[in-house]
């Protein structure tokens, strides 16, 4: 070897000396650009949690029966954090519980064998939550394999009820029978009452779920508001007066957040030769579902089942599904419902699968 080589080689191993240290200690904790962090022993109590952070890969292994890993983390903003436990090792069952800031269990996940874990929470900026992870009591452990643990943050969803009371009819009650179940998906909602036409376009494109409870016909909502009686309809055409709105004029991506436009009343998802299909052009604008009734509906059976709808929706099945479920609800429930098939008989497009209830890692 020459001796400029040799020197190249010293300072190679110099520098490597330099750094190892602050490598390694880097590498086994936190890792930024991977976003992982291994847990760091003891961790065995809230006080000695482990520090981790929005969407990291934080892993650890459960040393022994009695081994508890304690992870911390503070949110930047309001949401619904998913809590996730998985990667168990094969044979081991392992279960999660969440604590907030004053110590108190909020949720908690206990599945069989080694399935995967899983809890929301409502979160707020600012305060502290603990995941804990433990051996399922008299379950095994493998002290060699790691079990990986995340925690995702997801904005609030918006709903925008709109509903009515006018002439003896009053939709108000929907929106109060499927606020608890919005609440519970992470949804905040408003319910605006006898708004007008232009109020509703422009709430309708950042709306989570846009929801139009009142009169209709095939291709046009009506808005009954204190001093105007106004329309949306579905296709643009020259039929429509200047003072009116149509869905067409939005812009093709406008609706993409929308992930259920639920549109109750009655022949909303009819076609009309003049104004079009509602359900049809509220999809073709970029919204994930959306829900027409073929036939009348009243009120009493619209109430029925819009809450079952959500019930189902809370419970985590997708619109599809959900929908799917209130069809069968409605027929074992019969007797409940003044014209069962008005309600059953919806038109959903081609798009009604999308899951309303937010995801898990
Ligand atoms: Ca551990
Ligand atoms: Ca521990
Ligand atoms: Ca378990």
């Amino acid at each position: 070897m020459n001796k400029k080589r040799r020197l190249i080689k010293l300072l190679c191993y110099v520098t490597m000396l330099c750094m190892a240290p602050s490598i390694i200690g880097f590498f086994s904790r936190v890792d930024a650009t991977f976003h992982t962090i291994n847990e760091s022993e003891p961790n065995d109590t809230y006080q000695t949690a482990d520090t981790t952070f929005n969407d990291f890969d934080n892993f650890g292994t459960m040393s022994s029966a009695s081994d508890v890993d304690w992870w911390k983390i503070t949110f930047s903003s309001e949401g619904i954090a998913n809590f996730w436990l998985g990667s168990i090792p094969s044979g081991c069952n392992y279960d999660l519980s969440v604590y907030n800031s004053a110590g108190t269990l909020i949720a908690s996940s206990s599945k069989s064998s080694n399935s995967s874990e899983y809890a929301k929470v409502h979160v707020r900026t600012g305060y502290v939550y603990y995941a804990k992870v433990y051996v399922h009591s008299g379950s095994t452990y493998d002290s060699s394999d790691t079990y990986k643990m995340r925690i995702k943050n997801y904005d609030l969803g918006s709903a925008n009820l709109f509903t009515f009371d006018y002439a003896f009819i009053n939709t108000h009650p929907i929106a109060q029978l499927i606020t608890p179940y919005l609440n519970n998906m992470g949804i905040s909602s408003s319910n605006w009452q006898n708004k007008d036409v232009f109020f509703a376009y422009d709430k309708f494109p950042s709306s989570d779920i846009f929801l139009f409870a009142y009169h209709a016909n095939k291709g046009v909502l009506q808005f009954n508001a204190p001093t105007s009686l106004t329309h949306l309809y579905a296709k643009n055409t020259a039929l429509i007066p200047a003072t009116e709105k149509e869905i067409d004029s939005y812009s093709s991506s406008a609706l993409s957040d929308v992930k259920c436009a639920l549109l109750i009343g009655c022949l909303t998802g009819g076609t009309s030769d003049s104004y079009g299909n509602l359900v049809d052009k509220t999809l073709s604008k970029g919204a994930f579902t959306a829900i027409g009734f073929n036939n009348s509906i009243s009120l009493d059976d619209a109430e029925l089942w819009t809450e079952k709808l959500f019930y189902y929706c809370e419970s985590g099945y997708s619109v599809g599904q959900a929908r799917a479920l209130t069809h069968g609800w409605v027929y074992d429930n019969y007797s409940l419902f003044e014209d069962p098939d008005s309600i059953t008989s919806l038109y959903t497009g081609s798009k009604s699968l999308y899951a309303l209830n937010i995801g898990y890692n």
